[in-house]
């Protein structure tokens, strides 16, 4: 291989991107400035490196957080010293609480310019509090710091982020100038421990991850569990990957239990086997009353749907597992008694193995004809309703997304329209969400990164605060090598606080709601991006087909109105209780 060594910092920093492209850290986003000279160069010469240019290390980080949850491997970023590296700050929390690889590459100054007052120059380390799962100061490259150390460094720190808990590490360089890569002499021998490493094309350290399997104890305490159950319930949050969703499938199959899939398990479009208007159900008390499970079953992540935690706390006291692939409590509502650490797949699998097929419980047709009862009435509704409303955005998105295309779902109402109302009828596709954090930040770089790692053309659905949060992330999609159709919900604030207690204090309310009157077709314009704008359904559905079947970048703002948004889904919740309670 070829190393670039015209002085020690260039060497140590070609050493650093080599030993994570082994590593298969091979995406970097890299934002501007002088300190991280030695780190830009490094990567840009690298042929094997696939490098985005981000001005703004804020979108850089949540690209960087995107392309991570889509491929399950880390993508770096690059920053200067300074607040360049605080920009990285709300993408390195949602990695950390919700277990996505990302690697922050920050340069500083050397030691003899800390805490001088020196220009640019703050406290880098320990920035990220504790939410990195590893970091490390780099000293100043030294000759008398052997070169392996800079290799077994990176692969320590590729380790951290990829075991369990998976999550963000971060890796600062203290840097003396020469920055550029200007000659200087390195000696002679000090390359000499690299001959085979250079000879090769393997990672120096080869650790070996442990596979998460279950103690025999607690598997065999929920496969009893499971044949006992007369009344079970298979409650599925948000996955990482495919492996994880046809092991929970297969299990499902066997188990013969009704499954409540949350939007973000990827199980919920696509799939006509599970309870797929779930949370619409839990409105009536009817149903609840008879629904009434003795066992839950949940795998993965927490659920959107409220209702279903009060519906999951009103049975409090009934057999609560949970399984996930890390070692965090993800029970807000203190309901789990039996909490399992491990491969998800490999669990399913394990469980699937040793139970025979289980009967249907006695509630589980009833569910099942209850929750086409209410996709029934919701298809009717929409179709008398023809005026554009919000949760008709988030169906027609579902029922039109072509099978190869991702989706990705902004915080706020559009993840919530879509859990509730997505038509399980359409395509199967990969669905990104920030629900680590639930932050309104960073979606629009967070959804390219998503394409960008998938290789799929991405439609990224998202409220229009959330959109003016991450305005400048814009820039980024000319560069992207996927197109993402933005489809932006513009009710002119913060639709979401119009359902709150907080909506009846008119005097405060603005503060909630931060009410605007802007439309964002200059911004689309100023970023050269195709800017439609729909007034009904059928205008919308057909302005959508377009867009996607074109796969061009493209901005579709709809407008609609929180009053009669608020009413709209009042006036189809109040039929769809009424239908369940006369059932
Ligand atoms: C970074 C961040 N700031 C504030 C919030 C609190 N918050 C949650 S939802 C929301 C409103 C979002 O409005 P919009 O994106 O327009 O979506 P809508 O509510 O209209 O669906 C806010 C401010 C948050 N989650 N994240």
């Amino acid at each position: 291989m070829t190393l670039h060594a015209e002085n020690l910092n260039a060497l140590w920093a070609s050493l650093l991107v080599e030993e994570l492209v082994r590593n298969g850290v091979t995406y970097f986003c890299i934002s501007p400035g002088s300190r991280s000279t030695p780190l830009t160069v490094a990567a840009a010469r690298n042929p094997k490196v696939e490098k985005l240019i981000c001005t703004d290390e804020r979108g850089a980080g949540f690209h960087a957080l995107g392309y991570g949850r889509a491929t399950g491997r880390p993508a770096a970023v690059i920053a200067t010293s300074g607040t360049a590296v605080a920009n990285y700050y709300p993408a390195v929390v949602e990695a950390s609480m919700d277990g996505v690889p990302l690697l922050v590459l920050s340069a500083d100054r050397p030691p003899e310019l800390r805490e001088t007052g020196a220009n640019q120059t703050i406290r880098q380390l320990g920035m990220f509090a504790n939410y990195l799962r590893w970091q490390f100061d780099f000293p100043t490259p030294d000759e008398k710091i052997p070169p392996q150390m800079v290799l077994t460094t990176v692969d320590q720190a590729v380790y951290r982020m990829l075991r369990s808990p998976v999550g963000p590490v971060h890796l600062n360089f203290m840097f003396r100038e020469p920055l550029a890569p200007s000659p200087e002499s390195i000696g002679e021998k000090y390359l000499g421990g690299l001959k085979t490493w250079r000879e090769n094309a393997k990672r120096y350290t080869k650790y070996s991850l442990p596979r998460s399997m279950p103690d025999i104890e607690p598997l065999e305490e929920t496969i009893a569990t499971v044949k006992n159950s007369k009344r079970g319930l298979l409650v599925v949050g948000r996955l990482h990957c495919l492996r994880e969703q046809y092991a929970i499938s297969r299990l499902a199959q066997k188990l013969n239990w009704p499954v409540f899939a949350d939007i973000a398990s990827g199980l919920r479009l696509g799939n006509a086997n599970i309870i797929a208007s779930f949370d619409q159900l839990l409105l009536s008390d009817k149903f609840k009353a008879a629904f009434k499970p003795d066992t839950i079953l949940h795998i993965g992540g927490r659920m959107t749907s409220k209702r279903f935690l009060q519906f999951a706390e009103a049975n409090a006291g009934i057999k609560y597992i949970h399984i996930a692939d890390h070692p965090f409590r993800h029970d807000p509502a203190h309901l789990v008694d039996l909490r399992i650490e491990a491969d998800i797949p490999a669990f399913c699998d394990s469980i699937s193995e040793h139970i025979p097929n289980q009967d249907k419980p006695k509630n589980y047709s009833p569910a099942e004809q209850k929750s086409r009862l209410v996709e029934n009435i919701v298809a009717a509704f929409l179709n008398k309703n023809k005026s554009i409303s919000e949760p008709a955005v988030a169906r027609i998105i579902s029922q039109n997304i072509p099978h190869d295309h991702a989706l990705f779902l902004g915080n706020s109402m559009p993840i919530r329209d879509m859990d509730m109302y997505a038509d399980p009828g359409g395509s199967r596709v990969p669905v990104g969400t920030n629900r680590g954090a639930s932050g309104i930040d960073g979606l629009v770089a967070s959804a390219a990164g998503f394409a960008a790692g998938l290789e799929r053309p991405t439609t990224l659905l998202i409220g229009d605060l959330a959109f003016l949060h991450d305005l400048n992330s814009l820039a980024l999609l000319q560069k992207n090598s996927q197109p993402l159709v933005i489809v932006l919900i513009n009710n002119r604030g913060g639709g979401i606080f119009s359902f709150l207690p907080i909506a009846e204090f008119k005097d405060v309310f603005d503060y909630f709601e931060t009410p605007h009157d802007l439309n964002f077709k200059n911004a689309a314009d100023l970023f050269k991006i195709p800017y439609f704008a729909p007034e009904n359904t059928d205008d919308f559905t057909h302005v959508y087909r377009q867009a996607v079947e074109n796969e061009r970048t493209t901005l579709i703002e709809v407008r609609t109105h929180k009053d009669e948004n608020i009413d709209f889904h009042k006036r189809l919740q109040r039929q769809i209780r009424t239908a369940l309670e006369g059932t």
